[in-house]
């Protein structure tokens, strides 16, 4: 499996997943504004989307949407998963949260939105964390083990550090349990970002 991924950006929660899962994996940075690979290459030439993640998987296939990345993960390390009938799908309800609700309302923040714009993002998404805060289910946002939402939303709460947007209280602690974790201590060192 390879993981294209530029430091700091979305594709951060992929690279602590597999770090996690404890699987070989290579990695490749990817310059988003030039669209070029470190190695040189042409990563529109890998997906014409143009974004990370990209995962290419052992047999050449290629994933791409942080959903079904997260979701590919947990399925081949249950570990990173959710126990139970409704398991899978209590798991992509979070992942989708996370992504549409949390992570795209950033976009002021990355895409140099104006002062009002990145004002109203900020009080958004404390709002929308505070949905999940009021909801944590153990040590980690959906049990007493992390999963791969938790690593999505570690993304987004190293986010809101940056930026200076209100961590609920009630995710404090998950978000300082998540950045002690041996796995997203080697990612963040990987990525250049401790
Ligand atoms: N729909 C994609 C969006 C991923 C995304 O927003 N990737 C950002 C980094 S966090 C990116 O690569 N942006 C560069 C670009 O869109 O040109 C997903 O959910 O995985």
């Amino acid at each position: 499996m390879k993981l294209y991924y530029s430091p700091g950006a979305c594709s951060l929660a992929g690279h602590v997943a597999l770090h996690e899962a404890g699987t070989p994996f290579e990695t490749e940075t990817v310059d988003l504004s030039t669209k070029i690979t470190a190695s040189g290459g042409d990563f529109e030439a890998i997906t014409t989307k143009g974004y990370v993640p990209a995962l290419v998987l052992d047999d050449g296939e290629l994933l791409s949407e942080n959903i079904a990345v997260l979701d590919f993960i947990a399925s081949r390390y249950p570990k990173l998963g959710l126990d139970g009938e409704m398991g899978r799908t209590r798991l992509i309800e979070a992942l989708a949260y996370i992504s549409t609700e949390v992570h795209k309302s950033f976009k002021p923040f990355w895409r140099g939105g104006s002062d009002a714009e990145k004002s109203a993002a900020s009080a958004y998404i404390t709002k929308r964390m505070q949905y999940l805060a009021d909801r944590v289910k153990g040590d980690y946002l959906l049990s007493d083990q992390p999963t791969v939402a938790d690593f999505y939303l570690l993304v987004t709460m190293l986010w809101a550090e940056r930026f200076a947007v209100v961590i609920p209280t009630a995710l404090q602690g998950v978000f300082a349990r998540l950045k002690a974790r041996p796995a997203v201590q080697v990612a963040l060192k990987a990525e250049g970002l401790i």
